[in-house]
């Protein structure tokens, strides 16, 4: 029956879509996995890893593809413990392929499953476990699944809204009583559809965005970073137990124009929007002027309609330096910073730069420092630079790599 199905899948999709490709995702499931939250209190997690050797991040990688795109998710259960599937949240696609265990298949230890589907609507998705899912969800097994429109291009979707920068803030909490040996290692008879399990009361201490809170949200891949001249398209996205009230500041001009894969039509100009859990809602932000302030992010409980906790994501518009970053290929980033000339820069963790140099656009070097340390991944250059384009090469294992370029207007 599988491979019946597989090859009239590849069949199918072949015809109809003979520009799109087959886009291939690794899914390693793991029960063992460690989340140091934000006051230094270590949690047991299950999760989403892509290779054995790494904690399953939680959110767990957030996957691409195309509109139209053949996608194969292969899942490889390397747990010791309970089976796992990947439902398809939101996404089209056909009861065998969407991971509700008693429905479609599941996954157990050091077994794969594959899951294959044409990606449809262009838009924001979650996958995730969907074995006594209320417990594997909140224990980490989830992530966001985004399809992009069929060429792949910074818009909405095909013929829809432009935009220069994508960012997905996903929001959940935890409750560390949920994520002790207890509560997980909970029975997982496959023959039976529902498990007679007690959980605890759900009282959640973690409120997060992006697997992050507090002033780890001051973290500069945190902060919305942007200019008057830019659109912002951003991807909210609740996989919490909690709705989220969130507030934008006026200035931004939020307007939101998509959920669940389909354009808002007409399209809503909002400082509120209301995510409840499972949702995902596209937002473009245009600012009128420049600013530094936050998104509000209100966790309410559904039960008491009382608010638990605000997170907040920063938001700086400069309208004096464009976006930037030309060449990410390494994942340095680059956050200039108008008000005082300052540039912060963070290497990637594990790749070390041992020197750094500021060029202008006629390759003249403007900035340099020669000897930094070999652990340093951020640091802070003050720069009082006129308008223009400039590029940063950094020193990497004694070869020069010219890593970002950004406008100073
Ligand atoms: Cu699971």
């Amino acid at each position: 029956m599988k491979t019946f199905f597989v090859f009239v899948f590849f069949v199918a999709t072949s015809l109809s879509a003979m520009a799109q490709e087959v886009v291939n995702h690794l899914l390693i499931a793991r029960n063992l996995g460690e989340k140091v939250m934000h006051d230094g209190l270590s949690l047991r997690t299950f999760g989403f890893a892509q290779t054995l050797n790494e904690q399953p991040p939680i959110p767990g990688p957030t996957l691409y593809a195309n509109e139209g795109d053949s996608v194969v998710l292969d899942l490889f259960n390397v747990s010791q413990g309970a089976p796992h599937t990947i439902h398809l949240h939101g996404l089209d696609v056909n009861q065998e392929n969407d991971g509700v265990p008693h429905l479609s298949f599941e996954v157990h230890h050091m077994d794969h499953g594959f899951y294959y589907f044409v990606a449809p609507h262009p838009g924001t998705y979650f996958y995730h476990c969907h074995v006594v899912s209320s417990i594997h969800v909140q224990a980490g097994m989830y992530g966001v699944f985004i399809v992009k429109p069929s060429d792949g291009s910074n818009t909405t979707w095909d013929g829809g809204y432009s935009y220069d920068q994508d960012r997905l803030f996903t929001m959940s909490e935890m409750d560390p009583i949920w994520h002790e040996d207890s509560v997980l290692e909970h029975p997982h008879d496959t023959t039976v559809e529902v498990h007679d399990i007690s959980i605890p009361a759900y009282n959640p201490t973690y409120f997060l965005v992006n697997g992050k809170s507090e002033q780890q949200l001051l973290e500069p891949e945190i902060a919305l970073q942007t200019s008057k001249e830019a659109v912002s398209f951003l991807r909210m996205a609740n996989i919490g137990y909690l709705a989220n009230r969130i507030t934008f500041p006026s200035e931004l001009n939020a307007t939101i124009v998509s959920t669940d894969g389909r354009p808002i039509m007409p399209a809503e100009v909002s400082d509120t929007l209301w995510v409840l859990p499972g949702e995902r809602y596209g937002v473009l932000i245009e600012p009128l002027v420049d600013l530094m302030d936050s998104i509000s992010i209100s966790y309410v409980n559904m039960n008491t309609h009382l608010s638990e906790n605000i997170q907040y994501i920063p938001v700086n518009v400069s309208g004096t330096n464009s976006l930037v970053e030309l060449n990410q290929d390494l994942g340095f980033k680059l956050y200039p910073n108008p008000s005082d000339g300052a540039v912060f820069i963070v290497a990637p963790e594990g790749i070390p730069y041992t020197g750094l140099k500021v060029l202008n656009s006629l390759g003249q070097v403007v900035y340099s420092e020669l000897e930094i340390k070999q652990s340093n991944q951020s640091q802070i250059l003050n720069l009082d630079l006129n308008q223009g384009s400039y590029s940063i090469e950094v020193l990497y294992e004694n070869q020069t790599i010219d890593v970002l370029k950004w406008i100073k207007k």
